[in-house]
C-alpha cells in the first residue's frame, strides 16, 4: 500500500492554524488607538512628529546612546548610516546574515565583502576578517545574528588597528546587552530593525543609533532629502523617514516590551525542555547573565548524529502547519547579484557553508504558547523516531524557493 500525507503527520497534533515565525507581536490595542486619534486630532501624520520624537527618545534611552534616529526600515538605516559616515568601497560583512546587509552596501555602489562566522556564535569570525583587507576596505559592518553579541572587542581592536569604520546590524539586537551595556553604543553606529517581525515592532520601521552627534545631525538631514530648514538643500538625501502611524506602533509595543520579552523567554525555556536529549538537536543557547530579547528559537541539526537532514524536518513542521524557517538559506554568496559576480565564494566560507544547511528557526512571541511549544517538540520527537519510514519519503533538501511540501502527496 502506498504512502499518504496523512502517513507522515502525528495523528491529533497538526496545528489547526500556520504557527509563523516572525508573527507579529500586537500591543495594547487601545492605547493604540488613542495615539492614532491624537495623531489626527493635530493633523500631523510625518516629518519628524512627536510620535517619532518620542519613540526616537525611548529607543536611545534603552540602547544607552545619545541619538537615536528613526528611519522608515533598518536597510534605509543601513545605506543612511553608511553612507552619512562616508564609507566607500570594500566593506566586509558576514555570508551569513539577511539579504539587507549587503543589498544596503551593493545598492550604494559599495562592495560587500563576504566573511566567514564562527560556528558557534554565527558571528564574523575575526581571524577571516583580517585576511580579507585590501587597500580599498573602509569599513567592517558585524551583525548581531539572533541578538547575540559580535566579538565586539576583537572588531575593535582590528577596525582601530587598519584604520576601518565598524558598524553593526544590530536588527535582532534590540533589548540585548554584551558585557552589562546595551546593544546600541558599540562601534560608530548601530542599527535596528522594528520591522513586524521583530519583537518590539513599527510594522515598518528602524533606526541608527550613535553616540557620534555629528552623525547624527548628518543623517536626520539625510533622511530628509537633505533639507535644512525650508527650501535649504545642502546634501544628497533620501527619504528615509518614520512616519507617525509606525511611531505609534512601536511605543505602543515598546509598552509591551517587557511582557513580549517575557513570553519569548518562556517559550525558549519550554523548547529547552520539550527538545532535551533529542539526537543531533541542539537549541542555540543566549547568555543568561546578559538582557536577551529571545525573538528567534533557533536549532542546529548536526548532520552526522540527526536521523533526518534539517530540511526533512522543515518539511514534517510544515505538514503539521508549523512554518519554521532556513534562515538564512543559502547564504547571501549564493543570492544574486552576489552569486553572479563571486561565483567561487563558497570555498572561502566553509563555516557559512555547513550552518545555512545546519539552522533551523521555530515559532515564538506572543501568538505561541508554552503547550504549542510542547507539541511542536512531540512533532520533532516522533518524527526523528520514525526517521526511517520518513526518510524514504522525502527529499534530502530543498532548492531555494523550494515548496516544503512537494515531497508529501
Ligand atoms: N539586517 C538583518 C540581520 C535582518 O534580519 C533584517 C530583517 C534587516 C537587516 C532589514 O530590516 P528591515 O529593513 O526589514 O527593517 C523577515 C523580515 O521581513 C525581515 O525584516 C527580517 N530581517 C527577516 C529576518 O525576516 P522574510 O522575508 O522572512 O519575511 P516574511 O515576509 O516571510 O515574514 C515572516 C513570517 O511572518 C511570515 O511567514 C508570516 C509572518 N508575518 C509577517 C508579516 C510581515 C505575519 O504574520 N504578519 C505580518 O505582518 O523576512
Amino acid at each position: 500500500m502506498g504512502h499518504t500525507a496523512n502517513d507522515m503527520i502525528l495523528p491529533n497534533v497538526r496545528f489547526a492554524r500556520p504557527l509563523h515565525v516572525g508573527r507579529p507581536n500586537l500591543g495594547d490595542r487601545s492605547r493604540l488607538l488613542c495615539r492614532i486619534e491624537e495623531m489626527l486630532d493635530r493633523v500631523w501624520l510625518s516629518n519628524d512628529g512627536p510620535l517619532v520624537n518620542e519613540f526616537e527618545q525611548r529607543v536611545a534611552e534603552i540602547a544607552g546612546v545619545r541619538n537615536c534616529v528613526a528611519m522608515a526600515n533598518a536597510t534605509i538605516a543601513l545605506e543612511i548610516a553608511t553612507r552619512a559616515a562616508g564609507i566607500t568601497g570594500e566593506v566586509i560583512i558576514p555570508a551569513y546574515t539577511f539579504v539587507a546587509t549587503a543589498h544596503a552596501l551593493q545598492w550604494q555602489g559599495i562592495t560587500p565583502v563576504f566573511c566567514d562566522i564562527d560556528p558557534v556564535t554565527h558571528n564574523l569570525d575575526p581571524a577571516c576578517i583580517e585576511r580579507l583587507i585590501t587597500p580599498k576596505t573602509s569599513a567592517i559592518i558585524g551583525v548581531h545574528m539572533w541578538g547575540k553579541p559580535c566579538l565586539v572587542e576583537e572588531l575593535t581592536t582590528i577596525a582601530d588597528r587598519h584604520g576601518l569604520t565598524l558598524m553593526f546590524d544590530a536588527a535582532h539586537g534590540f533589548g540585548c546587552a554584551h558585557a552589562g551595556r546595551p546593544i546600541g553604543g558599540f562601534g560608530l553606529a548601530e542599527v535596528f530593525s522594528f520591522h513586524a517581525t521583530k519583537f518590539v515592532n513599527c510594522a515598518e520601521g528602524g533606526a541608527v543609533v550613535t553616540n557620534n552627534d555629528e552623525l547624527a545631525a548628518k543623517m536626520r538631514l539625510m533622511r530628509n532629502f537633505g533639507f535644512s530648514g525650508y527650501d535649504n538643500v545642502i546634501y544628497v538625501g533620501t527619504n528615509g523617514k518614520m512616519n507617525e502611524l509606525s511611531a505609534a506602533m512601536g511605543l505602543t509595543s515598546l509598552d509591551s516590551m517587557p511582557r513580549i520579552v517575557e513570553t519569548n523567554r518562556g517559550n525558549y525555556a519550554a523548547y529547552a525542555v520539550a527538545l532535551r536529549d533529542l539526537p543531533g538537536v541542539t537549541l542555540i543557547a543566549y547568555d543568561e547573565t546578559q538582557s536577551q530579547n529571545y525573538q528567534y528559537v533557533v536549532l542546529d541539526i548536526e548532520p552526522a548524529q540527526s536521523p533526518l537532514t534539517r530540511d526533512q524536518l522543515v518539511q514534517v513542521l510544515h505538514a503539521h502547519n508549523v512554518l519554521a524557517r532556513r534562515y538564512f538559506f543559502p547564504g547571501v554568496h549564493r543570492m544574486e547579484p552576489y552569486r553572479s559576480y563571486y561565483p567561487n565564494a563558497d570555498l572561502l566560507l566553509p563555516v557559512t557553508e555547513d550552518v545555512v544547511r545546519r539552522v533551523v528557526v521555530l515559532p515564538t512571541g506572543t501568538a505561541v504558547s508554552p503547550s504549542d511549544v510542547e507539541q511542536i517538540g512531540r512533532i520533532i520527537r516522533w518524527a526523528l523516531d520514525n526517521a526511517g519510514d520518513l526518510r524514504k519519503r522525502l527529499p534530502e533538501t530543498i532548492p531555494p524557493g523550494g515548496r516544503f511540501d512537494e515531497g508529501w502527496a
